[in-house]
Parts: structure tokens; sequence; C-alpha cells
């Protein structure tokens, strides 16, 4: 065994010369593996007798793709597309053993091998363009040679993971053997060997163009991806694989390197690493409660989500009403839910029957005493949630979590009532429970650092997005949003349409505007907020309400009542005349003279004021790092991923210029928009978000 640099090494079994590639925790091909792999493949050449060369991974996958740590930063040598030409080019047989998942740069080294050989359980995938990137070694010109430039398409700008049997019949491996990799790269080697498992070089497969289909790809794409730019750069790319291989590969080069330069590349890698050191709290060190029996109060559209979200992950439910109607509705919701994650293969088929037998509905809260957690979810009142919250402290077990989904209510007042406030935490979920994927993990002042490691665990169970939160009125998420809802309504009010503030936010890459998100949520909860906030509201806040509270009054609720910013006929949405009226005459009644937004100034509004309260929210340490308000805007808000985040965005901006926006602003309304004291530090230190991230 020669071992190369400790994570490369090299071992020869007769004329076999094994390179066994060892980088957990998905062997990334960072620079020590590529290097490593480099120097394997020169050793195992210059040894005698040598037959056939396999590469193969140790751990869990071969190689996941690049090192994705390394972008952004100086390229070092050996690169990745100049080795896969050197593994191609090799006098010597060289095949590959895949298994786990072959992804982006990984599957490229594999596309240069002579052979490629799938285990059981693989999957394979060119995801790039979910980075913003396009497959930069090779890949737009290996695999149309060898499966055709439509599936090399649809896989390229899907990024989507494909399953070992495709992938066979695609014609992306060659074979598919079962068991441990070391032991397939011998057997595939020795059928090498015997002329059993025949090699060939991809470079030499002639691709025939095909630029009508591409043609048609490219205008879909014009229509539903134009903000994104490495969509079209994989098209470009793919359009050389006819040209002979330098060529193309030359272009895939010149089109990567584009990729790589653009903020959206640096927004989406922030997104990939973010959801990732998200849940990395100092609470995640301290061993988390067992939670396999959640009890769950409430089998409304919150509660029966939860429940299904929660039976997915194989957690036993108890499901509390106190109306058997209502605890019907809600069993039969869950139900209805589990077959529409069938339907969206989130929930095998074959599993359905198991998973709904973990349902167990009843009503009475005295169900409850066995179970490891509770989540509450009944109606978002503090009195009906603190008479809850006393029942549960008696009845539930020692030990046991009491949370509520609670969306902006005080948890340390909820804790406050019970004998534990030291198991009492917020969980709240986003509608539809079981498919957003944010989870804001509310901590108490009393809240045991156990209780919430468990949230953590949970929501990794869970296949959540968990974003610590502290206690305030809508947490991070609704926090902000009150803030710059508010912007959205002035606009308008001064003289913007609600269709056109809805454009310019989609034009930035939401994918839907705050008035058509308002329609789909029921614009009679933000009513109800309106109303709670009234007695509190400060004199000098200029209300932004008058539209909205005048469309509830006419009964128009959005979507749910067929008419509200927007008018609904089945599936198909259109502007709604009635509000030009409604917009008219508050304006009128409030003597405002109406000026004129351009889509760009809409904009610069609205992400200005999202801005500046995220930047309170950090102030005030609601939200600890500036990527836990990213995070929970990429996955709660549908805030474009391309962009990182809000805060990320801001680092694209950065301080000073946030300060001017705000200071003219602030020229019509000083109490509305004010200069956060942390973003005018920043300006003085130099300091953006990202170095807050740590
Ligand atoms: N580079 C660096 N680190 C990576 C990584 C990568 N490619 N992939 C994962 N990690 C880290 C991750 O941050 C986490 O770290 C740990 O590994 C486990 O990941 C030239 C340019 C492979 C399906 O896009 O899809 O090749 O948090 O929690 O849920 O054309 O990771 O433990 O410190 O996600 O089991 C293309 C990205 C790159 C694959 C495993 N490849 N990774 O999922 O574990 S661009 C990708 C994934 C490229 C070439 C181009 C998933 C996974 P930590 P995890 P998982």
């Amino acid at each position: 065994m020669q071992n190369i640099n400790g994570i490369v090494s090299v071992e020869i079994n007769n004329k076999i010369a094994l390179i066994c590639l060892d980088n957990p925790p998905v062997n990334a091909a960072s620079q020590a593996l590529r290097d490593g792999l480099q120097k394997a493949l020169i050793w195992a050449s210059s040894q005698n007798d040598i037959g056939v060369i396999v590469i193969y991974g140790a751990g869990r996958t071969f190689v996941a793709g690049a090192d994705i740590k390394e972008f952004g930063k100086q390229p070092l040598a050996p690169f990745l597309p100049d080795l896969v030409n050197e593994i191609e080019q090799a006098e010597i047989p060289v095949i590959s053993v895949l298994h786990g998942t072959a992804l982006g740069g990984g599957l490229e080294i594999a596309l240069g091998t002579h052979a490629r050989v799938g285990i059981e359980g693989l999957k394979v995938g060119l995801p790039e363009i979910h980075l913003g990137l396009l497959p930069g070694a090779g890949g737009t010109q290996r695999t149309p040679r060898l499966c055709g430039i439509p599936a090399a398409l649809d896989m390229i700008l899907s990024g989507r993971h494909i399953h070992a049997q495709e992938a066979l019949e695609m014609g992306l491996i060659d074979k598919l053997y079962d068991g441990q990799p070391r032991d397939v790269a011998m057997e595939a080697a020795q059928e090498v060997l015997i002329g059993k498992l025949e090699t060939h070089r991809t470079d030499q497969i002639i691709t025939k163009s095909n630029n009508v289909h591409l043609d048609e790809v490219e205008a879909r794409l014009l229509q539903t991806h134009s903000h994104l730019f490495s969509p079209h750069k994989c098209i470009e790319a793919v359009r050389a694989c006819s040209l002979p291989i330098e060529e193309g590969l030359r272009i895939e080069r010149q089109a990567f390197e584009e990729c790589m330069e653009t903020p959206q590349r640096a927004g989406l890698i922030h997104a990939f690493f973010g959801e990732r050191s998200v849940s990395r709290v100092p609470e995640s060190k301290i061993a988390p409660r067992q939670v396999e029996h959640i009890g769950i109060i409430g089998a409304g559209t919150m509660g029966s989500g939860i429940a299904t979200t929660c039976l997915m992950a194989g957690l036993r439910v108890t499901l509390i009403e106190n109306v058997q109607e209502n605890l019907n509705e809600g069993t039969a919701k869950v139900k209805r839910n589990l077959q529409d994650s069938v339907k969206r293969g989130k929930l095998q088929a074959e599993n359905l029957s198991k998973t709904q037998s973990l349902l167990q509905p009843a009503l009475g809260i005295e169900y409850l005493d066995q179970v490891d957690l509770v989540i509450e979810a009944a109606f978002e009142d503090m009195d009906i949630k603190k008479e809850i919250f006393r029942k549960l402290d008696s009845v539930c077990k020692a030990g046991a979590i009491l949370a509520s989904n609670t969306s902006y209510l005080d948890i340390n007042q909820i804790a406050a009532i019970t004998s534990r406030p030291q198991d009492v935490i917020g969980l709240h979920f986003f509608s539809p429970a079981h498919v957003m994927r944010l989870l804001e993990i509310v901590v108490g002042k009393k809240t045991d650092p156990a209780v919430t490691a468990t949230g953590f665990s949970l929501a990794k169970k869970l296949r959540k997005v968990g974003v610590k939160a502290g206690v305030c009125d809508g947490f991070i998420g609704n926090r902000i949003l009150a803030h710059y809802r508010k912007t959205a309504a002035y606009l308008v009010l001064d003289g913007a349409h609600p269709q056109q503030v809805d454009q310019a936010l989609e034009s930035f890459g939401f994918a839907m505007g705050p008035y058509k998100v308002t329609d789909l949520a029921g614009l009679d909860i933000d009513w109800m907020t309106r109303r709670r906030k009234a007695p509190t509201r400060p004199k000098e806040e200029r209300y932004s309400g008058e539209i909205a509270d005048r469309i509830c009054e006419s009964g128009w609720f959005g979507r749910k009542s067929g008419q509200g910013y927007y008018l609904y006929k089945g599936r198909d949405i259109h502007t709604n005349p009635d509000i030009d009226a409604i917009i008219n005459a508050e304006r009128q009644k409030a003597g405002i003279t109406v000026q004129k937004f351009n889509n760009k100034e809409i904009v610069k509004r609205y992400m200005t004021a999202m801005i500046s309260e995220a930047v309170r929210v950090l102030e005030e340490r609601i939200a600890a790092r500036p990527l836990d308000v990213d995070m929970v805007f990429l996955f709660g808000y549908g805030f474009p991923r391309h962009r990182g985040g809000p805060l990320h965005y801001a680092d694209t901006l950065g301080p000073q210029e946030l300060i001017s926006r705000i200071e003219t602003y602030a020229k019509e309304d000083s109490h509305y928009w004010k200069v956060p004291d942390m973003l005018r530090q920043m300006a003085l230190d130099g300091t953006k978000f990202s170095d807050l991230n740590g």
C-alpha cells in the first residue's frame, strides 16, 4: 500500500492498481485530493505490468463534487478539468467505482475514466446549477457524448440526482454491482483484464449537434428563469459538445469562469453552507432529550400539517381536539396530506399505511400523559394558550417538553404559568407545515439548553431548517415582515399599484410579490393583526392599513374568498378593478399627491426596509447571526435563493449605501425610517455581515 498524502493511497494487487480516495465526509475533490490522485496515477502507471487502474472512494460516498469551500478563493493546481483529461488520456485503462452520491466534479472524474461501475444505492448528478455554476470539468462535453444532448441537458439544468438503474440505462455507468467499494473494484478490474468489462474513451465519441432542441430549451428558460445566469451558460457550453473536445472544453471553461464571478454563485453557496451551519448553536453540543412520541393540540391547518411532518419522520403522534367533528376533520386532513406527500414523491407509497398507523387521534388533553413532547397549535390567543399550558403542566410526565407553535406570542409569558418553565419552548412551523422547511426555535428566558438542543434535533429529524430565535413579537421572520410590509402599503398609498409592487419584487427574484402572498395567506389574518396592534401603535406611526381595511370590510379576504387584491377564477388570477376605487378614495381622504415609482425604486425601498429591521433584530439578539436571518427568509418567506438572503444581499450594497438610503427616506417619515446604530458602527468599522457569521 502506497500512502500518497494521507487522503489518497494506492495498492498493487497482481496487475491491478487500486487508488483509494479517503477525504471525509463526502470525498470532496479538494486540492489535496486532486494532488494525491494525480500523483497516484503517475505512480501506478510507473509500476511494472499494471493492466488496469481502479479509482474508488472510502467512506459513505465516492467524490461528491469539487470542494465548494475553495470557491471564491485563488484556484490551486492541479485543476480538476486538467486532471480529468489526464485520466482520460492515460495509456493504461482507468476505471472508477461509484457509490453513495457521485455528484458534480465527482461524476466528472468518473466520466474521464474508461469505464464506470456503480454499486446498488448509487445516485449520480450534476447539481452545479444549484450553486449558480455549470459542470466545469468536462461534464457538459462528456455527458452528451454518453447519453445524448436532451438527456444531458435535462440532467445539467435540473441538477437532479439520478438513481443507479436510470444511470445505467442512460449510459452514464456501464455496470451495476453489489458489495463494498474495494471488493467491487477488484471484481470490476478482473473483468477488465479478462475482457468481460469493456473500456472506452468518452472523448472519442462524436455527438451530433441538436440546436433545434437547444433553442427550444433556451426559449423556455427565457420565460421561466431569465433572471438566472448559469442556466443560459449551461446551454452555451452544451452547444459546443459537437465540436472537437478540446474546443468544447475551452468553451465550457470560459462559461464556468463567467458563472464563478457572479453574485448569484456567491449567494447560492452562502445558502448551501448557511443551511448546514444555521443549526450550529452552542446548545447543539448538549445531548437532546429522547423524542419518539409527540402530542399535538389542535387539528386545524397547522396542527394537521405538523402531525403530517412528524408522522413522515416516523414519530408516533397523538392528535388532540376537544370536539369530535374537528378531530375527524383534522385526521382526514392528515391522511390527505400523506397521500399528497406520496404523489410528490416525499413518502414511499409502500410506507403510507404504516405511517398512518402511527397517528392516534384523541379527545382530551389527558391522553398526553406519556408523550415526550407536546406541540400546541391552538388558536392564536394568549388566554387560550395559557389555559392549555396549565392543563399540560398537570397532565404531562416529568421531562416532557411543552412547545407552542405560536407565530408571535410571548413564550416567556406562557412558560411563566407552568411549574416547569425550563421545559417550555416555541416551535414555530410555517404553513403548510409538512412542506415548508423553516422551523423557528424560540428560546425563552428559562428554557433549558437541553430543550433547545432537542428542538434542533427534532428539526433535523423532520428535515426542517431549525433557526434559533429570541422572544419578541414575531420572533425573526414575522417581526421583520411586519416592518417591510408597511413599505409596500406606503408605496401603494403614495402612488404605486399593488400589481406593480408585486411585479417589481418578482423581477427581483421573489416567487410571489407581497400582495399575491397576502391574498394567498388570507387578508383577514393581517386584518386581525392590525386590530391586535392598534392599541399599542405609536401615535407617530403613519397608519399603513387603510386600503387593506377597506378591502376586508368588503368581505374580500383574498384567494379563499375569490377576491382580494386580485380576482381568482379557478386557477386563473386577474387584477381586481374594484380596488382602484378604494385606493383612490383613501389617497384622497389622506390628501396624498400621487407619485410615480419605478420598479427599481420600489425594490430599493422594500429591501432597505427589510434590511434595516433585520439589523435591529440582530442588535436585540433575537437572531444571533446574519445567516440566521438569511436562512429564515430563504426557507420561510420565498426570498430568492440566488441572492443568499436579506443580509447576504445587504453586503452587496454595503452599510454606507443603506445609511444614505434610509436618511433620504427619513425626510419623508422620520418615525418609520431610522438608521440602526449597528449599521452606523459597521460603516465606521468597515464590517460586513458575513464577518459576523462566525
Ligand atoms: N464541498 C465541500 N463540502 C461539502 C460538499 C462539497 N461539495 N458537499 C458536502 N459538503 C459538506 C457539508 O457542508 C457538510 O459539512 C458535510 O459535507 C455533510 O454534508 C467542477 C464546480 C453530498 C448529497 O453540489 O449535495 O463539483 O456541515 O450535511 O445530507 O463541475 O452534501 O458537516 O461541516 O449535506 O448526507 C457539486 C453538494 C459541487 C454536492 C450529502 N457537488 N453536497 O448530503 O450531508 S460543484 C454538490 C450535497 C462542482 C464541478 C463543480 C450533499 C450530499 P459539515 P451534508 P448529506
